[in-house]
């Protein structure tokens, strides 16, 4: 079996293709920039507007399996980089299905649809844990833009291609890039603790409640459900349990031995900052066998251990 990860070098690629390659799939994985030294990983280059390069590659690898993880991910970054969220998540996939669908592998290849509890947006108290069929009211252009790949997925799914979309929640584990929650924080605090900066963490809303997962929980859900989930149909993967991000910030500082401020950075405020996510993973569950198995305090101690290394190893 031969697996095609879109997105490979980014932070949930990495553990997709761990997990992959200890259940003996082989694994090939596109980046739009691939040096020689990556070579050995079954790395190759792609641009998603090069429709026959990608028809040609696609020929080439034959994949069984493709996981389109390529995308801009960050829900902070859309308020800024509107257009370029579209282009990267809409945009970009469009132009990737209608490859798919000229190669030879459109009859066979299964593919899966990387969406986002962000779809959600605004949900009413009694739509809480939230389900599949609740509304779609996404309040951020990176809810938009995956709102929109959801379409894609039952559109192209109703042209012929095996297309499963998955609302993945919120999930954190090492090798996270800054810019989400638990790195920000991480990344402070392993400063604090070499002295490189005061004992001072800036963070934004702490109020917001999440529902969290170890990435690696994550791709083992991805892993099965590509194989077992019915074309056009969508799946949250989510723990069920809310997570206030205060709770992050005290579990990860009570982790260091240190005596740390905290202050809220305006900058780090969203306009529009969804109360309370947590998802029903019901759905998932009668389709594959999975359960959340990594305890978020772990997950902590990982991510923190993670920036803690990498500060002594740049610094
Ligand atoms: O091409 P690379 O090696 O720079 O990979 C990046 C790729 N990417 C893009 N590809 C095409 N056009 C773009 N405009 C573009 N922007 C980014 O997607 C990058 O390494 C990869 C995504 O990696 P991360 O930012 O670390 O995201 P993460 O957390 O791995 O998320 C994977 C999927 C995404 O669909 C998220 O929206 C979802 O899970 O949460
Ligand atoms: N990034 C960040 N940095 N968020 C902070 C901070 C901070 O210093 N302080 C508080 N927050 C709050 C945010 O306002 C938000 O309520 C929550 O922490 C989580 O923010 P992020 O970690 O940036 O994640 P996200 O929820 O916006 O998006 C992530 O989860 C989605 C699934 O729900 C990303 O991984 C998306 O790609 C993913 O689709």
């Amino acid at each position: 079996m031969k697996a095609l990860i879109t997105g490979v070098n980014g932070f949930v690629g990495r553990h997709l293709e761990d997990y992959l390659l200890s259940q003996q799939i082989e694994v090939w994985g596109t980046s739009r920039s691939v040096n020689h030294e990556q070579d050995h990983l079954n790395r190759v280059q792609l641009d998603f507007n090069q429709e026959e390069a990608i028809v040609q590659l696609l020929n080439t690898i034959k994949p069984d399996l493709i996981f389109h993880l390529a995308a801009q991910s960050s829900v902070a970054k859309s308020w800024v980089q509107v257009s370029r969220t579209l282009d990267a998540n809409v945009t970009n996939t469009a132009l990737f299905y209608d490859a798919i669908k000229q190669s030879e592998i459109s009859d066979t290849v299964k593919i899966l649809s990387i969406g986002s509890s962000e779809e959600y947006g605004i949900v009413s108290k009694e739509n809480i844990p939230i389900s599949e069929t609740d509304s779609l009211n996404p309040t951020n252009p990176y809810g938009i833009s995956k709102v929109t790949q959801y379409m894609l997925a039952k559109f192209y799914s109703s042209l012929g291609l095996h297309i499963v979309h998955v609302r993945p929640f919120n999930h954190i584990g090492p090798g996270q890039k800054l810019g989400f929650v638990a790195s920000d924080f991480s990344y402070q605090i392993a400063k604090i603790e070499l002295g490189l900066i005061d004992p001072v963490i800036k963070v934004g809303n702490l109020s917001a409640k999440r529902d969290f997962l170890d990435v690696r929980d994550i791709v083992r859900a991805y892993g099965q459900i590509i194989m077992e989930g019915v074309s056009g149909e969508v799946y949250n993967i989510c723990s069920g349990e809310p997570i206030e991000i205060s709770t992050i910030l005290s579990t990860l500082v009570s982790l260091s031995k240190l005596r740390i401020e905290v202050i809220t950075d305006q900058s780090l405020l969203r306009d529009v900052d969804i109360p309370l996510y947590v998802g029903s993973n019901r759905k998932i569950k009668n389709i594959i066998d999975w359960k959340q198995e990594i305890p978020i305090d772990r997950t902590l101690l990982e991510v923190l251990n993670f920036w803690r290394g990498k500060i002594q190893i740049v610094e």
